[in-house]
């Protein structure tokens, strides 16, 4: 007999079907039990004498065939009428650490993930990967329909790529070397490789001091590189195409897991484009809120996006125009003020979830910069080599893919957004 998902049941024509998984919840009555059998897909009650839910334990693993019922009152409006059941993966345990069942986790987080191959199991928790599942798969099938190709880059480096602070080092035969903190330098690589038009999806590494609600160690970058634009604007236009482009992705295919969230998605988005130094104005009139030169804190990234969504009914911004001694060496100075970058940051909720912008792409001019800001160029032959032979004006962003998803579901703590976190003190399980 072939098993059915739980979703599938009331489709299929058979009337005695082959259902797989764990049981969820276990409900005795005085003769019969009601035995809440949980799969990927949902949940389906099974009828049973009170004999056979005697054996079971919540968790264990079991299949079982049973005839279908219609009952307004089980989950999905039908049960199974349960012929035959095994046990086919036993149970372990005393007492379960929490409580899979409960609609609400009152679980603090930490132990969440000290047990995160049983927490994982509800599936308002497993929700959370689904839309991540559908945020991967939309930019993917946005940037292939865009002429884009996709890349894989190493992630082991010889040098700094966004400053040298937040590396984390290896030994390397016994020379040293890093974990990549982004794929900067070989997405314009390939750029200039004649790829044109590159994305990676792919972990990043940031030897992040901050213990915080949104830094990890190890996050996946969401990374585009883009050659032959005209300028930053470009880099805009694309990543606010995809970003509509994902909502109506996740509208379509996730109403479910939006639902669980209780999250309602626009449908469509226009995002509004603010000078750094606006921002400061605005802050400063309207909140009597100082900032951090060249910059803008975690305070003030709330408070810009507070001011975004009254203004412009809008939960994301691009702040523009970030100044150069702020912005990594590649970053494109502004030829009409050169302390300015051609580049940005985009803001959802209150929250940096991109960095992008135009890059250098004249020789002389990167291999100038990085002196400047006093590195050796020498260092990053393997990168300049590729600008000496035609590099087009090129440009791109990176997307954190658990920020992004935090802010979609309206999570608090950037963990939740993440399978296996990597964090200051966490590198198990
Ligand atoms: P940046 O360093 O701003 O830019 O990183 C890009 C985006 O990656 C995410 N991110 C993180 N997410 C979780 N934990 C962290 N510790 C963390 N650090 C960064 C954020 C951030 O906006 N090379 C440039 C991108 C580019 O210009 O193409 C870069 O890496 O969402």
């Amino acid at each position: 007999m072939k098993r059915v998902y739980v979703c599938d049941i009331k489709d299929v024509s058979e009337s005695t079907v082959l259902v797989k998984g764990w049981v969820h919840k276990i409900h005795e009555l005085s003769t019969v039990s009601f035995v809440h059998l949980r799969d990927k897909t949902g949940i389906v009650q099974l009828v049973m004498d009170k004999e056979n839910s005697k054996k079971l334990r919540l968790e264990m693993c079991i299949e079982a065939i049973g005839e279908k019922i219609v009952n307004e009152k089980a989950p999905g409006g039908l049960e199974l009428d349960t012929k035959e059941i095994t046990i086919i993966g036993d149970v372990f345990y005393e007492k379960l650490p929490f409580e899979i069942n409960g609609f609400k986790q009152k679980v603090a987080l930490e132990k969440q993930l000290d047990y995160r191959g049983l927490s994982l199991r509800r599936p308002k928790a497993r929700a959370v990967f689904r839309i991540q599942e559908e945020i991967t798969d939309a930019f993917k099938s946005f940037l292939r329909s865009q002429r884009f190709s996709e890349i894989h880059t190493p992630k082991l480096i010889s040098s700094s790529t966004e400053g040298g602070s937040e590396m984390f080092t290896v030994d390397y035969f016994g020379r040293r070397a890093f974990l990549a903190q982004s794929p900067q330098f070989y997405k314009q690589m390939m750029v200039g490789a004649g790829f044109e038009r590159v994305f990676e999806i792919a972990p990043a590494y940031r030897a992040e001091l901050h213990g915080t609600w949104r830094h990890l160690s190890e996050y996946i970058s969401l990374d585009v590189e883009v050659g032959f634009i005209k300028d930053e604007t470009d880099i805009m236009d694309l990543e606010e195409d995809f970003l509509n482009y994902l909502y109506s992705a996740l509208r379509k295919n996730c109403e479910r897991e939006l639902a669980m969230y209780n999250i309602e998605l626009p449908e469509t988005i226009k995002i509004p484009r603010i000078p750094l130094a606006e921002a400061h104005n605005i802050l400063l009139e309207k909140y009597n809120k100082k900032s951090p030169i060249g910059n803008i804190d975690a305070a003030g990234e709330v408070l810009i996006s507070q001011y975004v969504k009254e203004t412009y009914n809008c939960d994301f911004v691009f702040l523009t125009e970030y100044p150069v001694a702020k912005r990594p060496m590649y970053a494109m100075p502004d030829s009409t003020n050169p302390s300015l970058t051609r580049s940005f940051d985009l803001i959802f909720k209150g929250l940096e979830i991109t960095t992008g912008g135009q890059r250098i792409h004249n020789y002389e001019m990167l291999k100038a910069n990085i002196t400047k800001f006093g590195l050796d160029p020498e260092d990053f032959n393997f990168y300049l080599e590729t600008f000496k032979y035609g590099m087009p004006p090129h440009g791109g962003f990176a997307i954190g893919l658990e920020r992004l998803t935090l802010k979609i579901l309206d999570l608090e703590n950037i963990r939740e957004a993440t399978l296996l976190p990597r964090d200051l003190k966490r590198l198990e399980p």
